[in-house]
């Protein structure tokens, strides 16, 4: 029995640390532990309530617009309210934006290095050193030309999501009520031309580079399975079509097709640094203070569990439940539905612009409440996203977020089931233990977020002062008891 320690793992958005025992040339366990703490849903207590859709996309740099998505619904759940025709697809617009971004960054800058020997040459260099070579050197050629375009075709999309979003990557104009922007014919023209050029750059560039890896590392396909618990909260609501979103929700255990049901939605912190004594909790009810002993437990996300159980989520289980795409549910499977996705919501995209009305608002203002709940769900780029919110007085007393990651990279739970991205791992054969590129690969294939934990907190480093701060209650009790 070996053990293998990727600390930091990187390309991805933020980092975590990755722990397998390899046994027989195999992997026989694995543990996914984040090493940041997520301070925001302690530090936005106390605040206006419609500080929320601008405070809480700070929790992220890459799918930022989804948390400004998250929040307003959430808010407009509190106050019951709908955003006007303009208002939702402008929304579904700016969120279709940061997709684009999103898919065009992971593809190009995050995984095709895992895959491809770059050439030597900036900013291919200095690059990752592959066991094997699958591709013609023709291949390898157009394949770092399309890195060098990707790296400004996601800029193209930062500028499209600026179009009607005002700024990237935190876009300011989501609001409880819909979207602070208006359709301006001469911005419509300019969206227009943007997307055009990115329509072009994914089907000439991301579709058949993300094909051509498919079928030289086609293995893939039977690698980097979870244990296929499916769920999808839906994403991009149709204007018109109360409750329906062009991505539908739904749930599949067991092989079998359920309505998402939020009650079922629990988050259990056995193995996670948070004070939770009694069980797993409802996110209504969720706790965020984290705990001085770093001893028990290996990470600061919480195991996110449906019915109990773990759950994976993103393109591939959007496209799954749309009927889009049931080749399987492996690794490639992830890295495919992810290109796809992207070419499937940029249509969708030119048909959101067309359906515009510039002489019509994009916001109505909502009747505020200073007492409520409310809950947000939709889907980011990763998969289901969960803001829960409780206004008292007017204000913000309790918020709890679970983002996709928080799913997938899930640590244990009570019972000790492994997370989805922790049990992608398992039975993976490692041909090399000083160069494992199977593990980054397969745990690349989700596009994992740790970053949606923000970094307030290095491990090793002086960083208990900062949970302090972070924790207005902790804070309260201490100064309570030197009192
Ligand atoms: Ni930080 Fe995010 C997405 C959200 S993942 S990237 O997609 O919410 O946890």
């Amino acid at each position: 029995m070996s053990r293998i320690v990727i600390h930091p793992f990187n390309r991805q958005n933020g980092i975590a640390r990755v722990e397998v025992e390899v046994s027989g040339g195999r992997v026989v366990e694995a543990r996914i532990g984040n090493p940041n703490l997520k301070g925001f849903e302690l530090l936005i207590l106390g605040r206006d309530p419609d500080d929320a859709p601008f405070f809480m996309q700070r929790i992220c740099g890459i799918c930022s617009s989804v948390h400004g998505v998250a929040a307003a619904l959430a808010l407009e759940d509190a106050y019951g309210a709908t955003p006007p025709h303009n208002g939702l697809l402008l929304r579904n617009f700016i969120l279709g934006a940061d997709l684009l971004q999103n898919h065009i960054r992971h593809f190009y800058l995050l995984s095709l290095p895992d895959w491809a020997p770059l050439p030597e040459r900036a900013p291919l260099t200095p690059h990752y050193r592959l066991p094997e070579v699958r591709f013609t050197p023709a291949e390898i050629e157009r394949l770092a030309r399309n890195y060098e375009r990707g790296i400004v075709a996601g800029q193209q999309a930062h500028a499209l999501l600026v179009v009607f979003g005002t700024r990237a990557p935190y876009q300011q104009a989501m609001v409880a009520g819909g979207v602070a922007t208006r359709p301006r014919p001469d911005l419509i023209m300019q969206a227009t031309s943007l997307l055009t050029e990115l329509r072009k750059f994914i089907a000439e560039a991301l579709v058949p580079d993300t094909e051509l890896l498919a079928g030289r590392f086609s293995d893939y396909f039977e690698l980097g399975k979870t244990q296929g618990n499916l769920l999808s909260y839906g994403m991009f609501p149709r204007p018109g079509v109360p409750g329906e979103r062009y991505y539908p929700p739904g749930v599949i255990i067991s092989g079998q097709r359920e309505a998402v049901d939020p009650s079922l939605i629990t988050e259990d912190a056995t193995y996670a640094w948070f004070h939770q004594p009694d069980g797993p909790l409802p996110p209504s009810k969720g706790q965020s203070e984290p705990v001085d002993d770093l001893s028990k437990g290996y990470s600061f996300t919480k195991a996110a569990r449906y019915r109990g159980e773990p759950m994976e989520g993103g393109p591939l289980v959007r496209a799954w439940l749309r009927g889009d795409y049931r080749r399987g549910l492996g690794a490639m499977d992830r890295v495919l539905t992810r290109s796809y996705e992207a070419r499937q919501v940029a249509e969708w995209m030119e048909e959101w612009l067309r359906d515009l009305r510039p002489d019509e608002p994009s916001y109505a203002p909502p009747k505020k409440v200073r007492t409520g709940t409310g809950v947000g769900m939709h889907d980011a780029f990763r998969g289901p996203l969960g803001h829960w919110l409780k206004i008292r007085g007017g204000r913000l007393v309790h918020y709890q977020v679970i983002t996709p990651s928080t799913w997938e990279l899930s640590p244990r739970d009570a019972k000790g089931v492994r997370g989805p991205a922790e049990q992608s791992l398992i039975g993976t054969e490692i041909a090399d233990p000083e160069n494992p590129v199977e593990i980054g690969r397969i745990l690349r294939s989700f596009d994992p977020c740790s970053s949606c934990s923000v970094q307030l907190l290095e491990l090793d480093g002086p960083g208990l002062p900062l949970v302090r701060e972070a924790s207005p209650h902790r804070a309260r009790r201490e100064e309570g008891e030197r009192r």
